[in-house]
C-alpha cells in the first residue's frame, strides 16, 4: 500500500515541510520513494520548498550513491563489509593514537553535519572521547566570523538576534541573495516572499551587493560596493549616528559596556572617506544612516542590519559583524519589537554540548599556537599545516564527514597535505573529489533513511516551531547512520562515546548515555527525548503526534538584554580588544581596496545547486556549469567577447570558464560560482558537467585567514581575466591531484 509520511528538508536553513510518497516495490527493502511535494500543512513553510529538496527521493535512489563501504586496494576503491572496515579502521586510529597521542586524530565536519543531530554529536563525541581536541569545520568556510563575535559580545556562538520582519520599517541586507540562498544564520521561509512583503506594508529593503542580485532585481532598492569593503561603509554609518546626528547613548550604557571605544571606532570614516573605498557616494551612506536612525528611535518601528556570507568571507568579516550587532544595539534595535529578537529554541541548543558532555577542548589552540576553536572547531584553513608541519602532534588520520574539504577550502594546499597521513575516511553520499583521497569510503544514509530533529537551527528560527522527523525508509544496502558508523568506530577503536561526561551534565542524561546499548537508532530518540523535556516547551511525544510539526511561543520582545546575556556580567561587551585591535587593519588595507582598474572575484549560489553536492542529482535540471559574470567594459578592456572562454588567474592558480557580460556585475568585479568542477573526481553525472574549481584561484593558508575568527578569505581577492582563444564548450581537463583510482 502506499504511503504518505510527512518530513522536513534537512539541505538548507528554511527545513521546508515536505510530504513523502513511499510504494512497494520488489527491491530488497520492498519500497521506493516514489515523489516528495511541499506541506502545505506544515505551520510555517506552509507549502513553501525548492527543486532541491523536492529531488530527496532522487538522491535517495541515485545509482551513483556509495552502498557498501569501500577500501582503497592497489589505488582502487574495492567493496568490503561494515566488520572489516571497522575493526580495520578501529586498530589503525588506536594504533596511531597510542603511538603518537590523541591529536594524531583529527575530524572534519562538513555543512550537512549540521543538519544532522545524530551526526554532529557523535562524530564529535568519538574524536573527543579519543581525547583529541582536532574538530575543523566547515563554519569556518563560511560563518566563523559570527560566531566568534557572538561568543566575545554575547558570551554564546549561537546567538544571532534575527530580524522582526513582521513589524520592522527598514532592513539593509549586506553580501546575502534571499531569492537564491534563502539567506544563512537565520531560519525563514521564502525569504525573499518575505522581504516583498515588508515593501508592501511601506517599509524599506535595501541590498548592499557587487551585483544586481535576483533577489535585488526582484524587491526593495539596490546599493552596489565594491567587494570587501563592508566595513568602512558600515563605520561610516556608526559615524553618522554618533558623530554627525548624535544618537542618545544613555539606554546602551544601561545593557553593555565599551559603549565609548565602540563608537569611537567610528570617529575616522566620515562618509567622504568611505566613498573612496567602497564606491558608495557620501550621500547615499548618509541616507541610509538617517532612515536607519529615523526607523530606530522616536515613533520609527525598528530597523534592522543584517550580513551573510558576502561580509563573512571579505576581508574584515569578524569587524563588519560586530559593527552590525553594535549598531543594532545602540540604535535601540536589539530586543525590540520590529527590531531584532533573539529566540530560544526547544531546548537550549547554546547549553547542548555541555550538557552532553562534549566542548571540553574549548580551550586548546592549533599546534602552532595561532588558532583557536571557535564554536567548537578549530579553522579548516589551518588543517593543512596541521597535517604537514613536523611536529610531535601533526595529524595522521582524518575523518571527513558531510564535507567535501579539498573542493570547498581555498588553495589547494588540503590536496598536498591529505596523501601525507596514515588514515583518511570519507563518510558520505558519495565519491566526491575528497574521497579521491580517502583509505575508506563509508556510505552514510541521507535524510530520508534518519529521524532528526534540527538543534542547531532552532536558536535561529523567525517564526518559533519544533519537528521530529522519523526514518522514513529503511536504510537501502549498506548504508548507515552517522550516529551508527560513528559509535561503532568508537567501540571498535577501545573507547565508548561520550565517555568523559563531565560533573556537571543532568544525571539522567549521564546515565542515558553512560548506558549507550548497542542499537544506536533508539537510543538517539531517547537523548531527543530527554532534551525535550528538559527544555520543557515540547514533547517528543507531542512531535510525533504532530509530524507537521508545532508552533512554540513566539519570541518575546525584551527576553534577552539583561535576562540572557551569558557575558560574565551579564553584560554585552560592545568593545572586544581583539576587534578593537583589527580595526587597523582598516587602515592598512584602505589604499590597496580603493584601487580601481583591478578586478576582484567574488561569488553567487543557484537555486538548483548547493555548494559541491547537488550536481549528481537527476530529478534536477542541472546549470550549465559555474559560468562567469563581467561587467560588458570590462570585458571590452580585456578583448573578452560574450560566451567565450577565459582564464580567471591569481598568485595561487588559474581555471577556465565560460563567461557572460552583463551590466548587472558593477564595474571591477568576476563572479565565479564556487561547487563546480567535478571532471577528473566526483559522483559519475557532475563529473560529465562543464564547470571549474574556483578554489584553485581563491588563495588560501594563514595570510588569508581572518586574524580574529580564523575565518577564511574567500571573497574580493585581486584577479586577472583574459580571453582564451578556445571556443565555448570546448574544455581543457587539467588533470586530478590525489591518490587516483576512481572507475
Ligand atoms: N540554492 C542554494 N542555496 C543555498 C546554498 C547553495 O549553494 N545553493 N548554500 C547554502 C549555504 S551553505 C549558505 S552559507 C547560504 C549563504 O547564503 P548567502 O549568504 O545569501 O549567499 P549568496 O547567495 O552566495 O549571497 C552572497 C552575496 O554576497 C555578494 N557579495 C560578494 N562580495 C560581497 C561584498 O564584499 N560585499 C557585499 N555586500 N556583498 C558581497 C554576492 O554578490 C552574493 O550576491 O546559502 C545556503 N543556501
Ligand atoms: N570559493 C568559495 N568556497 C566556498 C564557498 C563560497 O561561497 N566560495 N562557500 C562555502 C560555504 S558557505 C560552505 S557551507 C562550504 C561547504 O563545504 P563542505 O561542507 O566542505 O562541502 P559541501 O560541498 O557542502 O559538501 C557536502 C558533502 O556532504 C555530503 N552529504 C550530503 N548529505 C550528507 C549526509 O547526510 N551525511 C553525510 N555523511 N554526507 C552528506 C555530500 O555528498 C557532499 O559530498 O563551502 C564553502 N566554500
Ligand atoms: S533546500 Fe529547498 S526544500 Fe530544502 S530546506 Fe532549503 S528551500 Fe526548503
Ligand atoms: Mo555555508
Amino acid at each position: 500500500m502506499t504511503r504518505s509520511v510527512r518530513t522536513f528538508c534537512r539541505i538548507c536553513e528554511v527545513h521546508c515541510g515536505l510530504v513523502v510518497e513511499v510504494e512497494p516495490d520488489g527491491s530488497a527493502t520492498g519500497e521506493r520513494v516514489t515523489k516528495v511535494s511541499p506541506d502545505r500543512d506544515h505551520p510555517v513553510s506552509q507549502g513553501y520548498c525548492c527543486v532541491k529538496g523536492l529531488g530527496l527521493g532522487a538522491l535517495h535512489h541515485d545509482p551513483d550513491r556509495i552502498d557498501v563501504p569501500l577500501k582503497r586496494v592497489d589505488g582502487e576503491l574495492v567493496e568490503i563489509g561494515w566488520e572489516q572496515a571497522l575493526s580495520e579502521i578501529g586498530a589503525k586510529v588506536r594504533s596511531l593514537v597510542d603511538e603518537h597521542g590523541p591529536r594524531a586524530l583529527a575530524l572534519y565536519q562538513g555543512n550537512p553535519t549540521f543538519f544532522s543531530l545524530q551526526g554532529t554529536l557523535m562524530s564529535t563525541a568519538y574524536v573527543e572521547a579519543l581525547g583529541s581536541p582536532n574538530v575543523f569545520a566547515s563554519h569556518s568556510i563560511d560563518v566563523n566570523t559570527k560566531f566568534h563575535v557572538s561568543t566575545e559580545m554575547y558570551g554564546l556562538s549561537l546567538v544571532h538576534p534575527v530580524p522582526d520582519f513582521d513589524h520592522l520599517e527598514l532592513f539593509v541586507c549586506l553580501g546575502s541573495n534571499p531569492l537564491v540562498s534563502q539567506m544563512s544564520v537565520l531560519q525563514v521561509a521564502d525569504a525573499a516572499g518575505v522581504l516583498s512583503s515588508v515593501v508592501d506594508r511601506g517599509g524599506r529593503v535595501v541590498i548592499v551587493d557587487p551585483r544586481r542580485t535576483e533577489t535585488a532585481k526582484r524587491v526593495g532598492e539596490h546599493v552596489p560596493i565594491r567587494p570587501g569593503t563592508d566595513a568602512y561603509l558600515l563605520a561610516a554609518m556608526l559615524h553618522v549616528l554618533t558623530h554627525e546626528i548624535g544618537l542618545d547613548l544613555a539606554p546602551a550604557r544601561r545593557v553593555a559596556r565599551g559603549v565609548d571605544d565602540f563608537v569611537a571606532a567610528a570617529a575616522p570614516w566620515t562618509p567622504e572617506r568611505a566613498e573612496s573605498v567602497t564606491g558608495i557616494a557620501a550621500a547615499t551612506i548618509r541616507d541610509l544612516a538617517t532612515s536607519y536612525a529615523a526607523a530606530s528611535t522616536g515613533s520609527g518601528k525598528g530597523a534592522a542590519l543584517y550580513c551573510s556570507t558576502g561580509v563573512n568571507m571579505g576581508p574584515f568579516g569578524s569587524v563588519a559583524y560586530w559593527l552590525i550587532q553594535g549598531s543594532n544595539l545602540i540604535t535601540g534595535n536589539l530586543d525590540r519589537r520590529g527590531g531584532l529578537l533573539v529566540p530560544r529554541g526547544a531546548f537550549d541548543t547554546l547549553r547542548l554540548a555541555e550538557l552532553v558532555g562534549l566542548g571540553r577542548f574549548d580551550e586548546h589552540r592549533t599546534t602552532d599556537g595561532r588558532w583557536h576553536r571557535v564554536a567548537g572547531a578549530f579553522p579548516v584553513a589551518a588543517l593543512a599545516d596541521e597535517i604537514t608541519t613536523e611536529h610531535p602532534d601533526r595529524v595522521r588520520a582524518l575523518f571527513v564527514t558531510g564535507g567535501n574539504p579539498v573542493h570547498s577550502v581555498p588553495g589547494g594546499a588540503l590536496a598536498d597535505a591529505l596523501p601525507r597521513l596514515d588514515l583518511m575516511v570519507s563518510v558520505d553520499l558519495y565519491r566526491n573529489e575528497t574521497a579521491a583521497y580517502a583509505d575508506y569510503v563509508l556510505p552514510a544514509t541521507d535524510m530520508l533513511e534518519r529521524s532528526d530533529f534540527p538543534a542547531s537551527h532552532q536558536s535561529l528560527q523567525i517564526v518559533p516551531h519544533a519537528q521530529w522527523t522519523p526514518a522514513l525508509v529503511e536504510p537501502l544496502a549498506e548504508r548507515r547512520t552517522e550516529w551508527q558508523i560513528f559509535y561503532d568506530l568508537a567501540i571498535a577503536s577501545g573507547v565508548r562515546p561520550f565517555g568523559t561526561t563531565a560533573a556537571h551534565v543532568l544525571p539522567h542524561l549521564n546515565r542515558l548515555l553512560r548506558r549507550l546499548p548497542r542499537s544506536p537508532q533508539v537510543t538517539f530518540d531517547h537523548l531527543l527525548a530527554v532534551l525535550l523535556r528538559w527544555g520543557r516547551r515540547t514533547t517528543l511525544g507531542e512531535l510525533k503526534r504532530h509530524p507537521e510539526g508545532v508552533l512554540l511561543p513566539a519570541t518575546e520582545p525584551g527576553s534577552f538584554l539583561g535576562r540572557r546575556v551569558a557575558t560574565d556580567d551579564g553584560l554585552v561587551d560592545l568593545a572586544p580588544a581583539d576587534l578593537v585591535a583589527d580595526l587597523a587593519r582598516l587602515e592598512a588595507s584602505e589604499a590597496s581596496l580603493s584601487r580601481t582598474g583591478v578586478l576582484r572575484l567574488v561569488g553567487r549560489r543557484d537555486r538548483r545547486s548547493h555548494n559541491s553536492w547537488m550536481h549528481n542529482n537527476p530529478h534536477i535540471r542541472q546549470p550549465d556549469g559555474n559560468t562567469a559574470l563581467l561587467h560588458p567594459d570590462d570585458a571590452a578592456e580585456r578583448g573578452i567577447a560574450d560566451g567565450s572562454r577565459i582564464e580567471v588567474s591569481s598568485p595561487a592558480g588559474a581555471i577556465e570558464v565560460t563567461v557572460a557580460l552583463t551590466g548587472d556585475v558593477a564595474r571591477g568585479v568576476v563572479v565565479v560560482p564556487h561547487g563546480w568542477g567535478h571532471a577528473t573526481t566526483g559522483p559519475r553525472r557532475a563529473r560529465a558537467l562543464a564547470g571549474a574549481n574556483v578554489n584553485t584561484v581563491v588563495p588560501g593558508g594563514a595570510a588569508q585567514m581572518d586574524p580574529v575568527s580564523g575565518q577564511a578569505i574567500m571573497l574580493a581577492h585581486e584577479v586577472e581575466v583574459r580571453a582564451l582563444d578556445r571556443a565555448a564548450g570546448e574544455v581543457r581537463v587539467q588533470p586530478a591531484k590525489g591518490r587516483t583510482g576512481l572507475p
